[in-house]
């Protein structure tokens, strides 16, 4: 995976093995985006030939970049001025709707995950089915940049099981290729950041035409952060996102839906389920694209926190329940806290804390890692509101006023999956890639 990740990062010089040499149409194989990323998930499947052709390609490029710098001029500043560039420390926390509340346990409730890491093994997060059920994740650096992350979730639509249809297959499949090409993208390279969107689309696309996932559909809710910190996001269905600096939420999704617990979804409808349809009658698919996603921007702050959830949260929390939530994890652990020592005072944060959060993550960290800690917070916060029949949460309400005459008093079961960025602000000196060339000069 790394490797390819090399090889797809100058897709010019690429292209130009692929003109010279021309007749192997195998060497161009990487330069079809979808084709890359369905190799990416198998390396092996990559002829040796082009394999081969690539290690010579990288070490080549590499060789050019040492030796021709491109930008030359800001070599010779005796003090380049510094730059601020935001990071991202990233979480996920996940519960399936049978199993029971428990206290979160690493790799099994949550997952950790920073752009600042190098050589991590996976190299991007991705969720799997026992851990999280129908509800997929899913965060990633860009092409490796530790200035880039994209990330997010997506929700299996349930009512495909009468279809005989498993709904994590697509939820977690389109999360994975999320995932898998945004963590291969070599846009950047070029100044080319890819959009929510347009990944979301690359993505449908591929399981679309991946015969192994044969029919299903799910709500899809993402984002891409970047170096200046400016966020877009990309939301189809009712998963859907919040943006909370101290003390308030300063932005949130809007659901889109058809119908009371009818969400805009992507979806796969088989010819043979169309057709029987057509005979026999039956459920209606929605079938949503990416294109009718809501897109956004947004510009974050140092220790703004984006978090994602699917409706397993937001039908049992509100925005504010969440704030709640969040505001007690911060305040704990000393990342906000009040101006003043009176009741009302303006909810401040630590800056400096929010810089001190850990780069890398080792196993003795997870416990205190601020986005998991917020993550599962919400998660089990989610699921306690589920089970506790007592509470009058969203989904509660909503079902009151469309169909009163039933006696519901707590929230539907459902799956649960918290996707949480933190945006970190730092004082970026010079760029590692520099350091080489100034000791030659
Ligand atoms: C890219 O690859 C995919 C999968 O192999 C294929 O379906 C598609 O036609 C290719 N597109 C182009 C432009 O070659
Ligand atoms: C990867 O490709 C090889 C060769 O085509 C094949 O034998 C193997 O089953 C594939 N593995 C997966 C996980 O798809
Ligand atoms: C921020 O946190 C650090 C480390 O806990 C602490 O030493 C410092 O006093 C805090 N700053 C403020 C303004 O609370
Ligand atoms: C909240 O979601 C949980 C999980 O989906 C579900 O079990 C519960 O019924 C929901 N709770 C409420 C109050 O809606
Ligand atoms: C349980 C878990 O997700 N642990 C991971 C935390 O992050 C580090 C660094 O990415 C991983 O190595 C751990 O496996």
């Amino acid at each position: 995976m790394f490797f390819l990740a090399g090889l797809l990062i100058l897709p010019v010089l690429w292209l130009s093995a692929c003109l010279h040499d021309g007749n192997s149409s195998s060497y161009c194989l990487p330069l079809n985006h979808t084709a890359a990323v369905m190799s990416a998930n198998n390396l092996t499947s990559l002829p040796l030939s082009v394999l081969n052709r690539a290690t010579l390609l990288h070490r080549n490029v590499e060789a050019l970049r040492r030796y021709m710098p491109s930008v030359p001029n800001r070599a010779y500043s005796a003090n380049p001025s510094p730059k601020n560039a935001f990071t991202y420390r990233l979480a996920a926390a996940a519960a399936g709707k049978h199993t029971a509340p428990r206290p979160p346990k690493a790799g099994q409730d949550f997952w950790n995950y920073t752009s600042t890491q190098l050589n991590r093994s996976p190299p991007y997060l991705r969720s799997s089915k026992p851990d999280s059920g129908e509800d997929a994740f899913f965060a990633t650096t860009i092409g490796g940049s530790e200035n880039h992350v994209a990330f997010g979730l997506a929700d299996g639509v349930g009512g495909w099981q009468d279809s005989g249809v498993d709904p994590s297959v697509f939820s977690h499949g389109l999360c994975g290729l999320m995932a898998g090409t945004a963590n291969i993208d070599d846009g950047l390279e070029e100044g080319n950041l890819i959009g929510p969107q347009k990944l979301l689309q690359i993505a449908y696309d591929a399981v679309i035409g991946n015969p192994r996932i044969v029919a299903g559909g799910c709500t899809a809710s993402l984002a891409v952060a970047s170096k200046d910190g400016s966020m877009e996001t990309a939301n189809l269905g009712d998963s859907g996102f919040i943006i909370v600096g101290p003390g308030k939420v300063t932005a949130r999704s809007n659901a889109q839906t058809h119908a009371f617990n009818t969400p805009y979804q992507l979806s796969k409808v088989p010819a043979k389920i169309q057709a029987q349809h057509a005979i026999f009658g039956g459920a209606t698919h929605f079938s949503e694209t990416p294109a009718q996603a809501d897109v956004e921007k947004h510009q974050l702050k140092h220790g703004d926190i984006v978090l994602f959830a699917t409706d397993g949260v937001w039908d049992n929390l509100s925005a504010q329940d969440t704030l709640t939530i969040i505001t007690k994890v911060m305040e704990e652990h000393g990342y906000w806290f009040k101006s003043h020592n009176f009741a009302g005072a303006e909810t401040m944060l630590n800056e400096s804390l929010v810089k001190s959060m850990p780069k890398v993550i080792t196993g003795k960290m997870e416990d205190q890692y601020l986005p998991a800690l917020l993550a599962t917070a919400v998660m089990r916060e989610a699921k306690l509101a589920g089970l506790d029949r007592r509470r009058d949460g969203p989904f509660a309400r909503e079902v009151k006023l469309h169909f009163p005459q039933e006696s519901w008093q707590g929230g539907k079961p459902d799956d649960i999956a918290v996707v949480v960025a933190i945006a970190v602000e730092d004082v970026q000196t010079t760029d590692a890639s520099e350091k080489p060339m100034k000791a030659k000069l």
